[in-house]
């Protein structure tokens, strides 16, 4: 390219008068992580985009490769821009173009018609992984009165928190180290390296700098087990036995914390007895750990305490012995005397400054909530209490074959690939007689509704951030609403208004109102924190924990923390065990017709569940799905890389082309979820899950790789 032609690009790139160029701060918004981005805006449109350095962002000026495909996400085809309803078949995607008034006054008529006609709990209401209206969505249900409302987090992070409540009692549910003080880390199973692209990785990359004794159980190498002092790599699903003969090691040595247990817990005694069944030689069978390793990270853990344990949301929990599992590994907290401590886990300190009714952070008590229909099928979950129902079975509820029928679905969000076997869902969505789903694109799953809303993106709302340094910040939309894009909590509050309902508390009529309503907890104004464009700091004092105040207020039935639930033990079911029992889920499949173990989802930088495929820029990294498999095991069965091979399961089979990766485990086949036409979850089991959390056991099934024929 000749030199003028650089310059002239470079300087289609410059912000100034001459260019008609500006640079505005916004969020990225794809994932968590809060990623600030300066985009370069001309004519209202964004024509780049770079990682911000502003607000003391985490990202710290970079983006990840999803963030950096921001402009393609946003002005991607496929974007939902105005209301629509259906005119083909479900599944078809024909739709027509219909007024925000007409989709409104319909949905109103039909769940009113709902409840009158069958009662309210006939209506569903779901939420898919976006979290930032959930408690409102709750309200508006509680008002309506159907119980019968569930998320995505019915396969994502409450069976940890539901496992971690058995043990560390209701506030300590979803345990996090103190980052500042910890001085050995023990991460079970996350790549944040990966998953929290920027903030989480930085996180982890500064512990490491510092020194910081960091001990990564990950049945993969990854970037994260990289910087590990020790990594033990166990086949998936198998990590119960591995903390469990942990915890023999440090009982047979004595190298327990004998104070701290006899002050704080309960079930020692029987915990123990059970552990010691688990020697370091019978848990490497198990887990394929070598045994000198086992009882090598348990003294380091044992010599190093207190511990700062560090789990997922997710993988350690997407299996059918997950609950228990992450109980075993929990105990490891409690052996050590690491809860609640200084350094540890759950430890003293500032409590966590959120906004007045965010995801989480005040309990929604769900009315009706014992007659939800996963009630009786998961009696933990509502010991627990979520603030919603479990629905694991979403195929059986649509379809009728739950106690009582659904008949409308309210959904915000709703990606029914995220299950096994969606194609049953595709079957059941056939017997509602109304269904809506609100998404920022037209979807698979919204082809099978028969209205659908289209939702703004975070770059066209305005919105309030909690930043680290206790910052509060005010951001502004970048961009007019695409068509007619509303934000998902003026549609909820439009429609408490049409079903003459109320949500919130004072009562919410506008999105002002509820930017208003949530900087309640903060001591700010709207207007001032508009005022200010850099933010503000928190006007609240955060509440100061100590390790006495958390240690005396254990929020467990017996009051102490629990080695042998009550929790689990009172709901008196099958596998609901006080003790962390390990089941080995191999015993339950056909491994001898299927002996390869299959592990769907491991997070992969570039993808985000369903949401990455239609971008360009991401599609061409990698060929997508893969099989990843060890060369020793693909040589055993003579495949070659690159070679088109067929994944078989006792559901169902795929083609797929599988390359040779060496992160896992030889005999465990890594496989993405969620591609177009190739889903692995099409061929996963929608019965095999977890007894006591419904979670799909999406990381630990089985499978065989067949030649293709010919
Ligand atoms: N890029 C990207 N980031 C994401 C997401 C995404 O889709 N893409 N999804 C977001 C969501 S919804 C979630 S829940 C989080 C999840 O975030 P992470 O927990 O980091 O997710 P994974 O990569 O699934 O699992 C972490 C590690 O656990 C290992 N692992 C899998 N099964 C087992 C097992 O049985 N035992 C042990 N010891 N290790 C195991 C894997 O090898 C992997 O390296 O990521 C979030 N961030
Ligand atoms: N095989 C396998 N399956 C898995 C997993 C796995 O590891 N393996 N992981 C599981 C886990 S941990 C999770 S969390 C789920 C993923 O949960 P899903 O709910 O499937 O997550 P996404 O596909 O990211 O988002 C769902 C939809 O929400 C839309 N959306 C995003 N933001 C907003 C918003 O603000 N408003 C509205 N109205 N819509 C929005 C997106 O466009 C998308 O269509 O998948 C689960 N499924
Ligand atoms: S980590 Fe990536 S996808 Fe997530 S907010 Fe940051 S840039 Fe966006
Ligand atoms: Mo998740």
């Amino acid at each position: 390219m000749c030199n003028d032609k650089i310059q002239e690009l470079k300087q289609a790139m410059i912000p100034g008068e001459d260019t008609g160029i500006t640079v505005k701060r916004t969020i990225c918004g794809f994932c968590g992580e809060q990623c600030i981005v300066d985009a370069y805006m001309k004519d209202g449109k964004i024509i780049k985009v770079e990682g911000s350095n502003d607000l003391g962002a985490a990202n710290q000026g970079t983006l990840c490769v999803k963030g950096a495909a921001l402009k393609q996400s946003l002005y991607h085809p496929d974007r939902l821009l105005y209301p629509m309803k259906r005119v083909g078949k479900r599944g078809e995607g024909r739709f027509e173009r219909i007024t925000w008034e007409e989709a409104m006054d319909t949905i109103a008529a039909k769940m009113q018609e709902t409840k009158e006609k069958h009662g309210a709990k006939h209506t569903m209401v779901y939420a898919g992984h976006p979290k930032w209206f959930r408690h409102q969505l709750g309200e508006l249900c509680n008002a309506y009165g159907t119980p019968n409302y569930g998320s995505e987090s019915s396969a994502c992070a409450y069976a940890v928190m539901l496992a971690q409540e058995c043990i560390f009692g209701k506030t300590g549910r979803f345990t996090r180290p103190d980052m500042p003080k910890v001085k050995t880390l023990l991460i079970w199973g996350v790549n944040q390296m990966y998953s929290r692209a920027n903030t989480g990785s930085k996180g982890y990359l500064s512990m490491v700098e510092r020194g910081v004794n960091v001990i990564v159980v990950d049945s993969r190498h990854t970037p994260t087990t990289d910087h590990a002092t020790l990594h033990l790599q166990p086949i998936p699903g198998t990590d119960g036995a591995l903390a469990l003969s942990m915890a023999h090691v440090i009982l047979k040595e004595g190298l327990e914390n004998r104070e701290y247990i006899e002050k704080y817990t309960e079930g020692f005694e029987a915990f123990a007895e059970y552990a010691m069944q688990f020697t370091p030689e019978r848990a490497e069978e198990i887990t394929g750990v070598p045994a000198e390793l086992i009882v090598k990270a348990a003294r380091m853990l044992a010599a190093n305490g207190p511990i700062g344990l560090q789990m997922s949301a997710s993988p350690m929990v997407h299996h059918i012995n997950g609950v228990q599992n992450v109980r075993a590994i929990s105990a490891l907290i409690l052996l050590t005397g690491s809860f609640g401590v200084e350094g540890g886990t759950g430890g003293p300190g500032p409590g966590r400054a959120g906004f007045k009714n965010g995801f989480l952070s005040n309990p929604l008590h769900r009315v009706d909530a014992d007659q939800d229909l996963s009630h009786k099928e998961f009696p933990a979950w509502a010991v627990g209490n979520f603030y919603e129902a479990q629905v694991t079975r979403m195929a059986d509820y649509l379809s009728g074959k739950g106690e009582y029928p659904i008949h409308t679905l309210i959904a915000f969000g709703m990606n029914h690939h995220m299950w096994p076997q969606p194609s049953n869902i595709e079957a059941a969505f056939e017997n509602l007689d109304f269904f809506v789903n609100v998404d920022m694109y037209k979807t698979e799953t919204c082809d099978y509704a028969d209205i659908i809303l289209p939702a703004a993106t975070a770059l066209e709302r305005e919105q309030l951030l909690m930043m680290g340094r206790g910052m509060v910040v005010d951001l502004q939309p970048i961009i007019e609403p695409m068509g007619e894009v509303r934000n998902d909590m003026d549609i909820i509050l439009d429609l408490a208004g049409r079903l003459g309902l109320e949500v919130g508390d004072p009562v919410l009529k506008s999105y002002e109102d509820f930017l208003h309503m949530s900087l309640s907890t903060t001591g700010l104004s709207l207007e001032e924190l508009r005022a200010a464009p850099d933010g503000l700091p928190n006007a609240a004092k955060p509440v100061m924990r100590t390790s006495e105040m958390i240690l005396s207020n254990i929020k467990t039935p017996s009051g102490k923390m629990e080695f042998a639930s009550r929790l689990l033990a009172d709901c008196d079911m099958p596998y609901h065990d006080a003790l962390p029992i390990y089941r080995d889920f191999r015993e339950v499949l056909p491994m001898d017709e299927y002996p390869l173990i299959l592990c769907t989802g491991c997070r992969k930088p570039q993808l985000f569940h369903k949401r990455t495929y239609r971008l360009p820029w991401i599609n061409n990294l990698e060929e997508t799905p893969v099989i990843e498999l060890h060369p020793e095991t693909a040589k055993e069965l003579g495949i070659a890389d690159g070679e088109t091979v067929v994944l078989r399961t006792p559901i169902g089979a795929m083609e797929m082309t599988l390359v040779y990766d060496t992160s896992g485990l030889p005999g465990v086949v890594h496989v993405y979820h969620g591609a177009k036409d190739k889903d692995i979850n099409e061929i996963l089991d929608q019965n095999y899950y977890d007894p006591i959390s419904g979670f799909p056991g999406y990381k630990s099934y089985c499978c065989r790789l067949e030649k293709k024929e010919g």
